[in-house]
């Protein structure tokens, strides 16, 4: 058995947050190894990339994702007793609640209330000197989503809720005053959702069958049972939260728009085939989720190292898809690289990797690209903008990483 290679500086937690999207790497880099140890919160963790890896991590006999959060991201972030906290046929079965709502076609409902809300925003914004397209991004899949999910959300609460759901991605990793905030926007907005499953329980409000609320509200656990109406507001949120926090990703899709003003101007016409190739290349270029977490089962030993039982490992997510040996000229934003791609689900992992339905792979991933595709049409084919003066540099230490100023634009106005 070979010696794991160990990070010799005692506590890692302040490197990681200086730089978490590259931390992983870079020490892997140093050590010549796709794994090391180091210390995170003073537990010991071990530090994984690399598609090999990637496969081993997602072996769900060899790791489990039970009580893997830490505290201050499960209580910001993910909530408790919601699906990236389970294991095995419990994991699965709820698993598959939220696959049975992205079909094709309840995808392509939610994208086509997204649209119209882009171009109602669109004429609003033209009237106005300037917006931020982040807040706004929010503000739309905010709407869009609730609508689709059978969420009642009033207009004039569209602002608050929006506030809420983004804090909980937007401050989990921050510290201080946003962490606290982010904690008290979680607990308003589950007793919200709580108090919907209520409703939708008791007969009082009737979403259609197909809808989010409906299905998380009657769903039945292994044993029959309905869920918890605590745990099933946690999954609501569940549903919400991520579709919203796709406002990072389309800022990045207007930012890599704004630097490649040649692949912007292939995307005029409106083929379907660049548009994937393009959002593909912005997940995988740009930083979104820094790492997945897991803890080993049972030791085993994988490539030469021991893996104790109980030990901490994460997954390099960032650091995996600008891998050089998996991808050629990692830092070059260059979307034909998608044009014939395997589809390898251990190398492109920006929201987790493995299979859909059996691992902790994003379920919200084709929500995500499909949300992707349709800003863009509308940054690209739906209206015309400028880019005033502005700090459009990507924010490293941010998470999610986006533009300083959060992409400004200026002179708005719709094009059909
Ligand atoms: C979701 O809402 O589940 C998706 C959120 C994506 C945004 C990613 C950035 C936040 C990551 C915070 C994790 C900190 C890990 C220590």
């Amino acid at each position: 058995m070979t010696q794991i290679p160990n990070n010799t500086f005692f506590d890692d937690t302040f490197a990681l947050a200086r730089d978490p999207y590259r931390f992983i790497s870079k020490h892997c880099e140093r050590h010549g190894s796709d794994a090391f140890e180091t210390r995170l919160l003073l537990q010991k963790v071990i530090c994984l990339r690399g598609e090999e890896a990637a496969k081993a991590f997602y072996d769900t006999s060899r790791f489990s994702r039970v009580s893997v959060a830490p505290s201050r991201i499960a209580k910001t972030l993910f909530g408790r007793g919601g699906v990236q906290g389970m294991d095995g046929k419990a994991h699965r079965h709820r698993k598959m609640m939220f696959m049975s709502l992205l079909t094709e076609d309840k995808i392509g409902g939610l994208t086509r209330l997204a649209r119209d809300i882009w171009n109602r925003r669109i004429l609003q914004w033209s009237r106005m000197d300037q917006v931020v397209l982040y807040r706004q991004a929010q503000e739309v899949l905010t709407e869009a989503v609730c609508q689709w999910a059978g969420v009642p959300l009033d207009p004039a609460d569209v602002d608050r809720r929006t506030s809420e759901l983004a804090a909980l991605f937007d401050y989990a990793g921050s510290i201080g005053p946003k962490h606290w905030w982010a904690r008290i926007a979680r607990k308003r907005n589950e007793a919200w959702l709580r108090g919907i499953v209520k409703q939708i329980r008791a007969g009082n409000y009737q979403p259609p069958e197909d809808t989010a609320a409906f299905i998380v509200a009657n769903h039945r656990d292994l044993d029959g049972y309905l869920l918890d109406v605590q745990v099933a507001a946690v999954e609501l949120n569940n549903i919400l939260r991520p579709t919203v926090a796709v406002s990072a990703y389309i800022v990045q899709c207007a930012h890599a728009l704004h630097e490649h003003p040649v692949i912007r101007e292939q995307l005029r016409d409106d083929s379907q085939d660049d548009l994937h190739c393009f959002v593909q290349e912005v997940r995988r270029y740009y930083p979104f989720f820094p790492f997945a977490g897991a803890k080993v089962k049972e030791s085993f030993e994988w490539q030469g190292y021991h893996f104790p039982s109980g030990r901490k490992v994460l997954l390099d997510l960032y650091g995996t898809n600008h891998d050089p040996r998996l991808w050629d000229q990692p830092e070059t934003f260059r979307p034909s690289r998608f044009h014939d791609w395997d589809g390898n689900p251990f190398t492109l992992i920006p929201q987790g990797g493995g299979d859909h339905y059996h691992n902790h792979r994003c379920p919200g991933e084709w929500i995500a690209i499909e949300q992707m595709k349709a800003a863009t049409d509308v940054l690209v084919n739906g209206c015309s903008y400028e880019i005033p003066e502005q700090d459009l540099q990507i924010a490293m230490d941010r998470l999610p990483a986006i533009p300083a100023d959060h992409f400004a634009m200026t002179n708005i106005q719709l094009l059909r």
